[in-house]
């Protein structure tokens, strides 16, 4: 457990830890003891847990404000109450009690929403083994395989590039378990002329990706299906292309949820004007979850959408998903050519501080850097941007102005008007977790040894990834 106490002068933050026990440790491995609390988490000062019922208390005398989150553990939270009411009665003594209980949580949550780099850099990792795990799913899905042999290669790459595991359950959905969002089982024969959905990210270092692909079984996507993934894609590029600072969170959403429309009623799913159908909800049959959430230690992770009732404006150092999806129920029968289809692509977005003007248009600090063409040797366009890179600190990442931009938010704290601060004339760039060129020339070259030859729809995909990233 640990303890902060900013006014101490020496002891400010406390650890208590089980004490060291020989004979314990051969059951259930090595303890840090007192003395590692200090030198590995860096404690001013570590006791043993058995102190805990006489130490705190004293802490808490004269105290005001006590940050403590309550609900979480049911006997520690009686034990607290305890101790505060044992000050309370001390009164005459000149002792007082906490007289704020607060939650911790309003605090610590608002700081994971925002990544610092060595956070990025971690989600960069979990991102580039997740990449790797897809291509291997790749390799894996086919007609008479199991969609536990697609996880069982998922984990094994996870695992292997020294990921903790995956990060959620993966879900490893073919033919129509791709319209179950939450399908888990995983454990269904795929069968010729099917899709792939696989919704499976890393974790590393308690970070998690979170990437959805939808591939075909059999290296071909059938008509209907290739019009759905179609149509979810360019619903998914718009929705990135909409991430930049000051954009609300709620926009991203929007977009994505507009072009999903547009294109449904395209395919004659739907009949009527496109802001019409979006008012009345029409979409939601077949698109009924939401665009986008925080990504960071948690795959949905913390921190507030809403600021003062309204959808949150995006900041440099957020990691949001952008994963708009199709799902047709197997027992539709008002749309039979696509009955049974799911297609979801996902990919997560680091919003980044516009670059500063010396090194607008070149440098784009997305986490992973863009396949350079194989045929071609570096052109002048790339050694701009390698060099924005070096001067950058290697990774493109704008430090100073991430931490000019964070420091503003800390001095200003919520309800700010955060579009104060943006330059509506400066470019802005976002982060593509896996970069799609890569996994879908892999995916050809796939599907090419497999003999099919139906490769159109994923070819363009290449190209209009690049408008993912304005210049
Ligand atoms: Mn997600």
């Amino acid at each position: 457990m640990a303890v902060l106490r900013p006014d101490h002068p020496e002891e400010r933050y406390v650890l208590f830890v089980l004490p060291k026990d020989p004979d314990k440790e051969v059951w259930t491995g090595k303890r840090a003891g007192l003395d590692e609390a200090k030198q590995i988490f860096g404690a001013d000062a570590a006791y043993s847990v058995e102190e805990i019922d006489t130490r705190i208390p004293k802490y808490l005398e004269n105290v005001e404000r006590l940050y403590y989150r309550m609900g979480k553990h049911e006997t520690f939270d009686g034990k607290m109450l305890q101790w505060i009411e044992r000050l309370r009665a001390q009164v005459r003594a000149g002792i007082s009690a906490p007289t704020q209980i607060l939650d911790p949580a309003t605090l610590l949550h608002e700081h994971r929403l925002f990544k610092n780099p060595d956070e990025v850099a971690i989600l960069k990792k979990a991102g580039a083994i997740t990449r790797e795990a897809h291509l291997a799913a790749m390799r894996t899905a086919r007609p008479g395989n199991h969609e536990y042999q697609v996880e069982a290669a998922v984990d094994f790459v996870f695992r292997d590039r020294g990921g903790v595991g995956p990060g959620y359950p993966s879900i490893v959905a073919s033919g129509a378990n791709a319209t179950t969002l939450h399908y888990i089982t995983n454990n269904r024969r795929m069968e010729e002329g099917e899709l792939m959905l696989l919704d499976a990210g890393c974790e590393v270092g308690y970070y998690t990706a979170d990437v959805t692909r939808t591939f075909p079984v059999s290296g071909k996507y059938s008509e209907p299906q290739r019009a759905v993934y179609e149509a979810v894609l360019e619903a998914q590029l718009a929705g990135i292309e909409k991430v930049r600072p000051g954009i609300k969170f709620q926009d991203v959403h929007d977009e994505a949820a507009r072009v999903l429309v547009k294109n449904l009623v395209k395919l004659g799913i739907l009949q009527g004007d496109v802001t019409d159908l979006i008012a009345k909800g029409q979409h939601r049959r077949f698109f009924m979850h939401r665009t986008s959430h925080w990504l960071g230690m948690d795959v949905h992770d913390c921190g507030n959408y809403y600021v003062n009732g309204a959808s949150r404006a995006l900041e440099p150092g957020m990691v949001l998903t952008v994963e708009p999806g199709l799902y047709f129920s197997e027992s539709d029968s008002a749309v039979p050519r696509f009955r049974g289809i799911g297609v979801r692509i996902e990919d997560d977005v680091l919003v980044v501080a516009p670059p500063t003007a010396r090194r607008r248009a070149r440098c784009s600090p997305r986490i992973f850097p863009r396949p350079r063409p194989r045929s071609s040797r570096p052109s002048a366009d790339e050694s701009q941007r390698s060099a924005a890179r070096r001067a950058s600190g290697g990774d493109g990442w704008d430090r100073d102005r991430w931490n000019r931009a964070r420091g503003e938010w800390l001095r200003f704290g919520l309800g700010t008007p955060y579009e104060l601060r943006l330059d509506a004339n400066e470019a802005v760039d976002v982060t593509l977790e896996a970069p799609r060129e890569e996994i879908y020339e892999a995916a050809i070259a796939e599907i090419r040894q497999r003999g099919a030859v139906e490769v159109s729809s994923l070819e363009g995909v290449g190209s209009s990834a690049k408008s993912a990233t304005r210049p």
